[in-house]
């Protein structure tokens, strides 16, 4: 591995700009599960059921007991190394910034700043018929009290989580996140399996690309170095690398 840290050190050090994409793999050791590795979150939820903006439509109850939970859970997370570094990274002129596919704000939190977040986020909910909007906090405090679905005090209208669901639109953070590929060198992809659509179509609009995930997915034969391991030792270790290169502000 510390070759291919090497490499990835290098190709940063030539990188005119260079992004990172996230996917739920890079906050797995925050404790927060991903979709697809054993144990991860579908093998204990139906996410097209849970998390399906259809249902949500005719049965928002079946998202309030089955899904919410999970997305409870993860609001407490606190970020790791690897979120620390990108954060670090960007701070030191070494990354433009982060893409993530992550809804949990572990990136804001260790201190990055203008993450594009192509499937929202759960710092808020908003109303289905009216559209006013109330913080996370406001939310689990009238599920915890009994309310669901959770209901607009102003309507009645059902509160959705400010999440992309199976079915919904994309937030504009996709299209900023389209030409910010377009316009990097590098694209550093981490913990993702590239397996959802259209997030998985952004590391081809970047010329060159790294992958760091603990699986292989169908997408490492066309990135330069291709790194199967977890993403807080790849982290630890380049950061190691860098600070020994004098980069790192
Ligand atoms: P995924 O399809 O579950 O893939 C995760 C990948 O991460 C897998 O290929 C694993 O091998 C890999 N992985 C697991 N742990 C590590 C680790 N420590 N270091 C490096 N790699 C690791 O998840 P994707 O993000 O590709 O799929 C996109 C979905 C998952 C998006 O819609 C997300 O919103 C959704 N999701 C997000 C979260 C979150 O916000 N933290 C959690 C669960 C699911």
């Amino acid at each position: 591995m510390r070759q291919k840290v090497k490499q990835l050190a290098d190709m940063l050090a030539e990188s005119k700009k260079t992004v990172a994409l996230t996917g739920a793999g890079i906050s797995t050791e925050s404790g927060i599960p991903d979709f697809r590795s054993p144990g991860g979150l579908w093998s204990k939820v139906d996410p097209d059921l849970a998390f399906s903006k259809e249902t949500f439509i005719y049965r928002p109850e079946v998202f309030y007991r089955m899904g919410f939970p999970h997305l409870h859970g993860m609001t407490g997370a606190r970020p790791n190394k690897a979120h620390y570094v990108l954060a670090r990274l960007q701070a030191s002129g070494l990354l433009s910034r982060v893409i993530t596919q992550n809804v949990d704000s572990l990136h804001q939190k260790a201190g990055s700043t203008g993450v594009l977040e192509l499937h929202g986020h759960l710092r808020s909910a908003t109303c289905m018929k009216c559209g006013n909007r109330i913080d996370w906090d406001s939310l689990v405090e009238a599920v915890l009290a009994g309310q669901i679905p959770a209901r607009c005090a102003k309507c009645r209208g059902v509160y959705k989580p400010d999440a992309v669901f199976f079915g919904d639109n994309l937030p504009a953070d996709f299209e900023s996140a389209v030409q910010e590929a377009r316009n990097s060198e590098l694209m550093l992809v981490i913990g993702s399996s590239l397996e959802v659509a259209p997030a998985n179509f952004l590391p081809r609009l970047c010329p060159r690309a790294a992958i760091i995930n603990l699986d292989p997915t169908k997408m490492d034969d066309t990135a330069e170095v291709v790194i199967h391991a977890g993403s807080g030792e790849v982290f630890a270790a380049l950061e190691e690398e860098l600070e020994f290169r004098g980069l790192m502000g």
